[in-house]
């Protein structure tokens, strides 16, 4: 038997046990251990069988790093089967999360117990897939087809008491979970229960509303934005309800491999793994200390404040918001209250938790009241003078040890930590509007911050539950310098003839959450008119930002004012276009000497989209990220860049550098030499056929 699984009797009851940390994936030699045992069961004197799994978790689905290569035998419904037809009852235990393929094999077990504190799932949607081992087919039969429709899209797991309810799990174990398994399948045969296969209940379709499925497949498509799992995962339950259940296994084996061979599964497996490795700090020891964090500061109220207090708060941290004075601090903590507000409203929070995580806020007005804090984030506005008089200060108030963090998106954190005598503490700390929402927090190394400092605060980024992604100290740092481009693009799209609602509809059709203009109005306008004021801008090209100060020294602001790019319900902050806006873009091509004319839909993805390219390679070579896939991060979850398109990196891979590298000389030749120079590692890695992924692992 494969050492990842062992077969012992206890109590004349079989026990199979799976060992393959961290998760317990579904590995070949997994499969082929519970096939070895589930034929050792079928013939020896145990009564009924126990499946469980030893370490953190009940097995959490697939290998999904052996999707994409050629299949190893047996394959997962080979062994589901042998267990649902095993001559005696299989009873799964579960702990941790049992999810995906993990979820399918308890469902092909003729029982499933679990401790409470369990979760099962199918997530294969958030990889691009759909369950491919039946629990399109077995989830229905037991939860109803609706319930199967909302788990399986969603993708998010549901606590074993919930699953319990809907009948997929039949016991709550309280105790030790084996021991209570193999007490529950010595009572289930001593009571002569029968050996329930989910296979033999029928869907009853009159219980179908008319209409349906058509309802499902829009509901499932606007979710999607353009990925095409959710469409076929509401084909697999029209067979749930319609076929046999044979027949049903085989359409959703068919579909699952249509997605297995997709490059839209292929994106998101690729960003799963990115995510994970995003947190590893290349020659940062795995046994770096980490300083204590149980109190936390942040400097400025504002709207980058408010939300990054929330981070802290929503993850039980106690938090200080500190403002030069009470009005401020009142504004700041009713802009709080007002979006913890909008999250009760979704349903997504009770009164009860936002009384507990507002009492974890406090506000001050004076310095001191901040000196014992672990660690102190600074997010006032862009103005590198101010940082440095505030980190000046901190230095003198702060107590030793205390992590000293710039939440700049621009500002050299070098320069900020030189304004104090410990550099080693200082750190940046780049969150993303709005910043209790957006999962990426850019970790910004500064040439002197300590190794610790920079573990700690990897860390704490998970605390918060933020994706974290480590960038060099450089303009933007990786996201914002990359942006850059990618904004330039699209304003001088507008220039040459785009209207917003073209450039933005484009980009949001390519998959983007928002296009680039409405970003612009989300963060505010005034952001990069006050970050320009504050540096010198000579010598710049003055046409990507003429459209945006007309617009801030008109007091459109974005969003926040109502009106930006756009004009905002006050309700429903639904965009509309502003034939004012219209008529100023206009005035401004005029004033440039740029002549309007009509741009194609390949244009604009391809203009927006290889600047993020080009300087993502430049970051790349200037080790700036430590990995494309890094880049790949940044974007996904700072940027809303589509994950089924894998990030602007895996997004070039997939277009092929060559391509890429060919359109950016183009473009250097139509737009300009200086914002088209192509980055010498895009040219190198298109010259030899190379790709950003074979170049990381290249890297190590
Ligand atoms: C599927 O099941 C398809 C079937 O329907 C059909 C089949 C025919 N495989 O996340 P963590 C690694 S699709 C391989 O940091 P946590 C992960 O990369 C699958 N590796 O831990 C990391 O490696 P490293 C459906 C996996 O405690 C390490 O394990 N299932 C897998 O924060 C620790 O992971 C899913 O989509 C895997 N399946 O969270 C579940 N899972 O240490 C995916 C994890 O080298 N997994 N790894 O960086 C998860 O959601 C989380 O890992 C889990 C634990 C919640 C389980």
């Amino acid at each position: 038997m494969s050492q990842a699984v062992s077969y012992s009797i206890r109590d004349k009851i079989g026990v199979i046990s799976v060992k393959n940390p961290p998760v317990n994936a579904l590995s070949q030699r997994v499969r082929e251990g519970i096939l070895d045992a589930i034929g050792k069961a079928r013939k020896d004197k145990s009564e009924a069988v126990v499946l469980c799994c030893e370490g953190r978790t009940f097995i959490a689905g697939a290998d999904i790093t052996e999707f994409g290569k050629p299949p190893m035998e047996p394959g997962l419904p080979e062994v589901l089967s042998a267990m649902e037809n095993l001559n005696k009852p299989i009873i799964a235990a579960i702990h941790g999360t049992a999810l995906g393929g993990g979820f399918e094999t308890a469902l092909a077990c003729h029982y499933r117990c679990a401790i409470a504190s369990a979760k099962v799932g199918l997530p294969e949607v958030k990889l691009g897939l759909l369950p491919g081992a039946g629990g399109t087919q077995r989830v229905p039969r037991i939860a109803g087809v609706r319930a199967a429709f909302d788990m399986i899209t969603s993708g998010n797991p549901i606590p074993a008491k919930i699953a319990h309810d809907m009948g997929l799990i039949n016991e709550i174990i309280e105790g030790d979970l084996v021991e209570g398994a193999i007490g529950y399948a010595r009572d289930l045969v001593d009571s002569g229960a029968p050996l329930k296969r989910i296979r033999d209940i029928n869907i009853d379709s009159a219980t179908i509303e008319p209409g349906f499925f058509e309802q499902a497949r829009k509901r499932a498509n606007a979710r999607a934005r353009g990925q095409i799992a959710p469409d076929r995962i509401v084909s697999c339950l029209e067979a749930a309800v319609e076929l046999p259940i044979d027949k049903g296994l085989e359409r959703e084996r068919e579909l699952f491999r249509e997605l297995v061979n997709s490059t839209e599964s292929a994106a998101m497996r690729h960003i799963f793994f990115a995510e994970r490795l995003a947190a590893k700090i290349k020659g940062l020891p795995r046994e770096t200390p980490v300083r204590e964090i149980k109190q936390a500061a942040i400097i400025g109220g504002g709207t980058m404040g408010g939300g990054i207090a929330m981070c802290f708060a929503n993850a039980g941290i106690p938090v200080v918001l500190l403002e030069i004075n009470e009005e401020a601090l009142d504004r700041g903590m009713k802009i709080i209250r007002k979006n913890y507000g909008i999250t009760v409203k979704r349903g997504k929070l009770t009164d009860a938790d936002v009384k507990k995580r507002m009492g974890l806020i406090t506000g001050a007005t004076d310095y001191a009241d901040i000196a014992g804090a672990d660690i102190v984030i600074e997010a006032v506005f862009e103005n590198l003078d101010l940082k440095k008089e505030i980190f000046a200060r901190l230095d003198a108030t702060c107590k030793p040890g205390a992590i000293l963090a710039t939440n700049t998106s621009y500002q050299d954190v070098d320069a900020i930590a030189a304004a104090t005598s410990r550099p080693q503490d200082v750190i940046g700390t780049h969150f993303f509007s709005p910043a209790n929402v957006m999962r990426l927090l850019e970790v910004v190394r500064g040439e002197k911050t300590a190794d610790d400092v920079l573990a700690t605060t990897m860390g704490l980024g998970k605390r918060i539950r933020k994706v974290c992604a480590l960038s060099g100290v450089c303009y933007g740092f990786i996201g914002n310098r990359m942006l850059t481009g990618y904004g330039r693009e699209a304003q001088l799209l507008l220039l040459e003839g785009c209207t917003p609602q073209q450039v933005d509809s484009t980009l949001e059709k390519f998959g983007m959450a928002m296009g680039p203009v409405a970003m612009g109005d989300l963060a505010g306008l005034d952001v990069g008119y006050k970050a320009r004021q504050s540096r010198n801008t000579e010598g710049d090209d003055p046409r990507p930002y003429a459209v945006s100060t007309r617009l801030v020294e008109s007091g459109r602001l974005g969003q926040k004012s109502g009106a930006g790019y756009y004009k905002y319900d006050s309700d429903t902050r639904a965009r509309n276009s502003d034939p004012e806006v219209e008529a100023i873009i206009r005035e401004e091509a005029e004033k440039f000497g740029i002549e309007q004319r009509e741009i194609s839909e390949e244009e604009i993805i391809a203009r927006c989209m290889y600047p993020l390219v080009n300087e993502g390679a430049k970051i790349l070579e200037e080790g700036i990220a430590q990995r494309a896939s890094d880049v790949d991060v940044v974007y996904v979850f700072g940027y809303a860049f589509p994950v089924a398109k894998g990030g602007p990196m895996f997004y070039a891979d997939q277009m092929g550098l060559k391509n890429v590298y060919e359109k950016v000389l183009e473009f250097q030749d139509k737009h300009g030499e200086k914002n088209w120079q192509p980055a010498n590692l895009l040219r190198e890695l298109a010259e030899s056929g190379g790709s950003f992924a074979a170049w990381d692992k290249q890297q190590g």
